[in-house]
């Protein structure tokens, strides 16, 4: 098999990357190892920023985040005793959807044009630095090769793509604690999304529709979640949310998921070698306290798709040499982001750091400057920046 681009991975980075190139006029054979069902029911993401809508939207792809998607101004930023809305509107002008991350992966799916091959084995990269081709096994057991001008590592960071690149440096950072994750069958009990400090750990309450309430606990690492029952785990949530504080009441319901999600930061660099390109997870994980995870995969796809437009169409390879030093611009403000938000919240149980954090808060809710500093990042740089 011949395909311009071979892409590896079916996420968002993969999908949405094999979509801008076909309407750019570059065809693309997407790989993944997984199967269309279990790709597309991940639960993951819940929060697209300002550009990654604009951007979805330029692609054809906004119509149902229009539609069913909810258009929040800002977030709650709170802790015992107060909660303070930031409204991003009038801060900084942008502000953010909730559309969860399954959702985006289901219109991408519909918009698919690429040949996707899923449920394949032993994906395994070669001779990037020149001819570049993959070799996998398809479903039925049969081996395969694909060659092409270019490999797309859209794989996170489980996938062998970030591999290939020889002497990258690394960058990583493990937080010591987790995010306990629940998804339940309930309104939410908030408009806007609640991000909570507490002397008991961090919560926040998020959402996925009227109807389907998202919230998490910071536990300890290794936390077993079937080790919390669903009363002990709503009680927590109702102490830490601020149940009972000036009249808000936090609604429990029925639970249908619950995980548990390490925090983690790394990233990788370059995220070019040769004719191989990294997007997305491939090349950095952030804690997702920032909400950054996939608008960042997004960006990154962004960036790469002009890239790849201009060096396979027009044989100029300006975008593509500047690819990796203009996505780490970005990844590392979001990777920065990420950890200022995960370090004010999280409580380590060192008092010092809690008062420092909750005079943090106190600045970040109560000044101008703060506050536009905390929205300008989340609701998210331009595309470029
Ligand atoms: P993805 O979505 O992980 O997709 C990579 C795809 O590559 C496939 N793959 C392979 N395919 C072929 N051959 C191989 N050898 C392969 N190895 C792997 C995988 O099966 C997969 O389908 O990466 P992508 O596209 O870069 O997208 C990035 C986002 O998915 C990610 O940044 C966010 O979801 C991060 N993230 C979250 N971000 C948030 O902002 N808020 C969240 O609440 C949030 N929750 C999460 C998350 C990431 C998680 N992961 C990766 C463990 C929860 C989880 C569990
Ligand atoms: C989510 O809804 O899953 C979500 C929202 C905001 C975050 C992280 C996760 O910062």
């Amino acid at each position: 098999m011949r395909t311009q681009v071979a892409i590896i991975g079916a996420g968002p980075a993969g999908l949405l990357l094999s979509h801008l190139l076909a309407q750019g006029g570059v065809s693309s054979v997407v790989l993944e190892t997984r199967s269309e069902e279990y790709v597309a029911a991940r639960i993951r993401a819940g929060i697209l920023e300002h550009s990654s809508v604009e951007l979805l939207e330029s692609a054809g792809l906004g119509d149902r985040i229009r539609k069913e998607g909810d258009h929040h101004r800002g977030i709650y930023l709170q802790w015992p005793g107060e909660r303070h809305h930031l409204d991003f509107v009038n801060l900084v002008g942008r502000s953010v959807w909730v559309y969860g991350q399954t959702e985006v992966q289901k219109d991408l799916v519909a918009a698919r044009t690429a040949e996707t091959y899923y449920d394949i084995s032993d994906t395994s990269l070669h001779d990037v630095s020149d001819k570049p081709f993959v070799t996998f096994t398809d479903k039925s057991g049969k081996s395969q090769r694909l060659d092409c001008d270019v490999i797309a590592g859209c794989d996170g960071s489980f996938g062998p793509s970030r591999h290939a690149v020889p002497a990258a440096k690394v960058f990583e950072k493990t937080y010591p604690y987790s995010w306990f994750g629940i998804l339940a069958d309930v309104a939410p009990s908030t408009d806007e999304l609640i991000y909570a400090w507490h002397p008991n750990g961090f919560a926040l309450h998020s959402m996925r529709s009227a109807t389907v309430s998202r919230l998490y606990l910071q536990v300890p690492n290794g936390t077993d979640p079937e080790s919390w029952s669903d009363d002990r785990i709503w009680e927590e949530l109702a102490t830490r949310l601020g149940h009972g504080q000036n009249g808000w009441k936090l609604t429990p319901g029925p639970i249908t998921d619950k995980s548990v999600l390490p925090m983690r930061s790394y990233v990788q660099t370059p995220m070019r070698h040769g004719n191989l390109y990294l997007a997305g997870d491939a090349a950095h994980i952030v804690p997702p306290t920032g909400a950054k995870g996939l608008n960042l995969a997004i960006a990154d796809v962004a960036l790469l798709s002009k890239a790849l437009i201009a060096l396979i169409n027009e044989k100029n390879p300006a975008l593509a040499d500047r690819y990796s030093d203009d996505a780490q611009r970005r990844v590392w403000r979001c990777t920065h982001f990420s950890w200022w938000m995960t370090t004010m919240l999280h409580t380590s149980g060192d008092p010092f750091d809690a008062e420092l954090q909750l005079s943090q808060l106190r600045w970040v809710a109560n000044s101008e400057a703060g506050a536009t500093g905390l929205a300008e990042n989340y609701a998210g740089l331009p595309i470029g920046y």
